[in-house]
């Protein structure tokens, strides 16, 4: 099924678009959860590969070893981009396909495919961007120890290099990390994520590592792209709420917020850790141990754009005096809202007694609460946090269970009203004065949503695992209309 070819020129009807004039409309996916083809061309296996493929750690079992056959069908999946009038696709390179080991150089074929998809990309008039690091670590650096060991950090950097050199004369727009929150505290901290690892002193020292990672990252991205290449990093920030305004909740939130948000902001964008942050988690890690002299330097690398990533807002508690809660309480369950997993735990580090609390109303498949005030809140305080740094919405998209019909389509109203509220909260903090450059949805395209497996959709378009057959959402259609008018269509439109 196609959608009805939208070109280039924008639609002029409206008399006051909604959106900036060159505002940037994408779609993003990441390597590991859409490519598949994991042992092709020398690829070797990430902590995605080794976690999956454990018993018990992903839902069903499932793997990325088919995903959604990315790496095959690229230019079947490149038309449908261009079916959608995108102006730019956020896609990741799989670090263990480019340089196995995550050491030495670089593996050509690796670096081929990625060739192959931005030349396909540009044929098409979209833009690429690329992410450096959407989780997968090699597995052999992990076996030396993975972002808890410094030279992790190191590691990144010359794959950086590697892959800057391989496509920065085609590439404008780059991302070092995706979401190191994710990384640091549900891969080493809950353990919910690869590598699975329940560690809080490891978690703290894998964000640190992150953190410079990212400033080493930078540095060498800068000394290899055209001047003219913008570098971002893309954040999993939570807009923590406290339940009621009594000091004990806004003392919880300001806990969360240390862990969940300026944890990474602090060295990237501030040149430091919060005070607060290194006083809450004293008792974890040896912060004057972890962090060497120029290390606040390096992660402080200027940047030109903040990916902002949001999906639902964090909503905490202080822990009334009394038993701690067990895994089975709401609050465990809650947090996996900030956290993209069922976690028996919560994953913000020395935070055990802080309850999270699922807001009522609707709520996405993920059990996520549906909630776009926080969206514009969270670009807000950016905007005055961080004045001059523009911001772009690298990830924002919901799961729902959606099924094809008998005529072949895929109604799914939830998620169109879920978008429309999401890019309205981003219209109304730009018209606030907040400098949002652009959008990417997730997802261009159903996917391995990690330890979720299969069962959760996030997708514009419906994939069948079995056939690999693809077919446009009614949201897809709206999605394309948004793009073409460059403003939200009117509700039933
Ligand atoms: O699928 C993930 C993505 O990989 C990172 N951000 C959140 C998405 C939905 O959970």
């Amino acid at each position: 099924m196609t959608l009805p070819r939208t070109g280039p020129t924008r639609a002029t009807t409206s008399a006051a678009p909604a959106f900036p004039a060159d505002f940037l409309w994408g779609a993003a996916t990441a390597a590991y959860q859409i490519e598949g083809a994991v042992d092709v061309g020398g690829r070797t296996p990430s902590i995605w590969d080794t976690f999956s493929r454990t018993p018990g750690r992903t839902a069903g079992g499932d793997t990325g070893d088919r995903a959604t056959e990315h790496y095959h069908r690229y230019r079947q999946d490149v038309r449908l981009m261009s079916e959608l009038g995108l102006g730019a696709y956020r896609f990741s390179v799989s670090w263990p396909r480019v340089q196995p080991t995550g050491r030495g150089p670089a593996v050509e074929r690796g670096l081929d495919f990625y060739r192959r998809l931005v030349d396909e990309l540009l044929e098409h008039g979209i833009e690429p961007a690329v992410t450096l690091y959407h989780w997968d670590l090699p597995q052999d650096l992990e076996d030396l120890g993975g972002w808890p060991n410094r030279t992790t950090a190191e590691r990144f950097a010359d794959y950086a290099a590697l892959v800057a050199d391989a496509l920065g004369d085609r590439v404008g727009l780059w991302t070092t990390l995706n979401e190191p929150w994710c990384s640091a505290f549900l891969g080493y901290g809950s353990g919910v994520h690869a590598p699975g690892r329940a560690d809080w002193t490891a978690a703290l020292r894998a964000a640190h590592h992150l953190n410079l990672g990212h400033g080493r990252a930078v540095e060498a991205l800068r000394a290899t792209l055209p001047r003219a290449a913008r570098i971002a990093v893309s954040l999993n920030l939570h807009e923590v709420r406290p339940l009621t305004g009594s000091a004990a909740d806004r003392e919880a939130a300001r806990r969360i917020d240390a862990v969940g948000n300026r944890v990474f902001t602090g060295p990237m964008l501030n040149g430091g850790y919060p005070v607060d942050l290194l006083v809450d988690t004293a008792h974890l890690v040896d912060w004057a141990e972890l962090i060497h002299d120029g290390d606040l330097t390096a992660a402080a690398r200027p940047i030109d754009l903040l990916g902002v990533n949001y999906y639902n807002p964090t909503v905490v508690s202080a822990l009334p005096s009394g038993p701690t809660p067990s895994a089975a309480t709401p609050s465990a369950a809650a947090a996996s809202d900030a956290g993209h997993g069922d976690g028996a735990q919560s994953p913000f580090a020395g935070c055990a007694d802080v309850l999270f609390h699922r807001a009522p109303g609707e709520r996405t498949a993920m059990g996520w609460p549906i909630d776009p005030t926080g969206l514009t809140d969270l670009l807000l305080r950016l905007h005055r946090e961080h004045p001059g740094l523009p911001l772009m919405v690298t990830e924002n998209g919901a799961a729902f269970d959606d099924r094809v019909t008998p005529e072949g389509a895929v109604h799914d109203p939830q998620r169109v009203d879920y978008l429309r509220g999401h890019l309205d909260a981003v219209r109304r903090a730009i018209a606030a004065g907040a400098d949002v450059r652009g959008y990417f949805l997730w997802s261009l395209m159903d996917n391995f949503e990690w330890a979720y497996g299969y069962g959760k959709r996030f997708g514009l378009y419906h994939v069948d695992y079995a056939t690999q057959a693809r077919t446009a959402k009614d949201s897809a259609r709206w999605y394309a209309e948004v793009i073409r008018r460059n403003a939200l269509p009117d509700p039933g439109a």
